[in-house]
C-alpha cells in the first residue's frame, strides 16, 4: 500500500525553496509525489509503504540545501 511521510524542513523560505525540495524528493527511486508546503514548512511524500527509507528523504533534503527536523 501507499505511504505517507511527512518530513518538516527548515530553511525554505520561498516559492523556488518549495519547488526545489519538491523536486529532490521526487527524484528519491520510490517516490510517487512530493508536495512542500511553505507556510508550514512541512513535506508530505508519497511512496510505496516500507520502500523508501526515512533517513534517504532527509538525505537528499540536507544535499539541496534545507535542514530536515523531526516532526513534532
Ligand atoms: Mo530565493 Mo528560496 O534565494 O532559497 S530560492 S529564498
Amino acid at each position: 500500500p501507499e505511504a505517507v511521510s511527512d518530513l518538516a524542513v527548515a530553511g525554505m523560505t520561498c516559492a523556488s525553496c518549495t519547488n526545489r525540495v519538491e523536486r529532490v524528493l521526487k527524484a528519491v527511486p520510490g517516490v510517487r509525489a512530493a508536495s512542500a508546503n511553505l507556510a508550514t514548512g512541512r513535506v508530505t511524500v508519497r511512496h510505496p509503504a516500507g520502500l523508501v527509507p526515512l533517513d534517504a528523504l532527509e538525505a537528499a533534503v540536507r544535499e539541496a540545501g534545507y535542514e530536515p527536523r523531526p516532526v513534532t
